[in-house]
């Protein structure tokens, strides 16, 4: 595969605030698109996006510098060479970079290459591109993702209402993609309907397109979501569940969590975890301590991982080495995998296989700010990971990945993993 020219250009994700789109054209094919997402609860060890910091646009946040990298120096060096595969071809990005946060590019500018190289190729061999993503892991056959959907946010991702980040919902007893959201899309209306009654307002939405009202409590914001389940004609833990992302690394301040007003030792949050669980039917618990609290892990996990996920985010950014890490300290039992966190699929991939080889369980992600592009549909599929988390059933940005999926399914028939398998 030789490299005929790669480009990119500024571009606005779905809160109106700079990201990339990168192309890439191979010598004898036509150019292909990729879009980044971008984060808003961020670990502090994921890659390092290049943002301008001019002050006169979108208040620093600007991608003129990322784009104008690929453009030129990323262009100017890969252009006219040949690779055989997505890992040449990403070393090749990791060794211009040279950084060890892809600070010096910009993170943004190389995972965005990476994946409009991944288009071009999946092109050139005329494969759907969650094939060629398959073959990446040396996979072809295939599985779709169990879905986690964003029901009601707080945290950085609505305004801190209530400490807690995201409520899922996680449709259990559902048998396909479609019936999935069929079900989800029930228990969203319903909520808005318990809404609307209850605080008296009009439907405004978090950064993923989940529910924000001004709840008072992290109870009040798992009761409702009981309440909406039941509402709905669905049975709570049966047909429907509950995924927390707790997103605790964002109240953590010298050694306590500020939950719902008060402040809690590592080991009084562990408790209100172990309530939480329960009260309610929880069963994917991610981030619950913070993604510097490694000593307190392991007993989270031992007291709640036999029959729940829990999950690593802010805490594994997606890199091997902290997920190695949390396998021998046996701090979780899944990782939450963003591409975008490491900067490129070839270091995606070996995080993911890291996780697997240890047994855990695998949620792929998308980012709060994100992009109409879907390609994580076809990695979630591609990779065949156990759960995917787009965000909620609303906001185009989230519904072309559930629309690309509905296409998967109804294409080829994949079967829908059962929770946990
Ligand atoms: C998370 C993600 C997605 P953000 O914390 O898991 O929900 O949020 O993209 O803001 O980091
Ligand atoms: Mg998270």
């Amino acid at each position: 595969m030789k490299i005929e020219s790669l480009s990119a250009l500024e571009i606005l994700d779905s809160r109106g605030r700079p990201t990339l789109r990168a192309y890439c054209q191979l010598v004898g094919g036509r150019r292909h698109a990729a879009s980044v997402p971008s984060g808003a609860s961020t670990g502090a060890a994921e890659a390092m996006e290049l943002r301008d910091k001019d002050p006169e646009r979108y208040g620093g946040r600007g991608c003129r510098k990322a784009a104008a990298n690929v453009s030129g120096p990323v262009h100017d060096a890969l252009a006219g060479r040949e690779f055989g595969s997505q890992a040449d071809f990403d070393g090749a990005l990791i060794d211009l970079d040279g950084t060890e946060k892809k600070s010096h590019l910009g993170a943004n500018a190389i995972l965005a290459v990476s994946l409009a190289f991944a288009r071009a190729a999946a092109a050139e061999r005329e494969q759907e591109l969650f094939r060629y993503f398959g073959s990446l892991l040396e996979q072809d056959s295939f599985y779709l993702p169990r879905l986690t959907i964003n029901l009601f946010s707080g945290g950085l991702h609505a305004g801190r209402q209530v400490a807690v980040q995201d409520v899922l919902l996680v449709p259990l007893s559902a048998k396909t993609i479609d019936e999935s959201l069929v079900h989800t899309s029930r228990v969203y209306h319903a909520a808005a309907a318990l809404v609307e009654k209850r605080y008296g307002m009009r439907l405004l939405t978090a950064d993923e397109g989940g529910l924000a009202p001004p709840f008072a409590s992290t109870d009040e914001m798992f009761a409702t979501t009981v309440e909406a389940i039941e509402d709905s004609g669905l049975e709570p833990g049966r047909d429907m569940a509950i995924a927390a992302d707790v997103a605790s690394s964002h109240f953590f301040s010298h050694g306590y969590y500020e939950v719902d007003g008060g402040r809690l030792s590592a080991s009084e949050m562990r408790k209100c975890l172990q309530r939480w669980s329960d009260q309610y039917p929880l069963v994917s618990i991610e981030d619950g301590l913070a993604e510097d609290d490694w000593e307190n892990w392991p007993a989270l996990c031992r007291d709640l991982g036999s029959d729940r996920l829990i999950v690593g985010d802010d805490l594994l950014c997606t890199k091997v080495d902290r997920i190695s890490r949390a396998v021998n300290s046996k701090a979780c039992n899944a990782l939450l995998l963003k591409v975008n966190q490491v900067g490129t699929l070839t270091e995606a991939a070996k995080a993911f296989q890291c996780a697997r080889a240890a047994g855990w369980q695998v949620t792929v992600s998308v980012r709060s700010g994100d992009t109409g592009d879907d390609w994580a549909a076809d990695l979630a599929v591609g990779w065949s990971g156990n759960q995917f988390k787009p965000g909620s059933v609303t906001q185009s940005e989230r519904l072309e990945k559930y629309n690309r999926l509905l296409e998967i399914e109804h294409d080829h028939g994949f079967l829908l993993r059962g929770w946990m398998e």
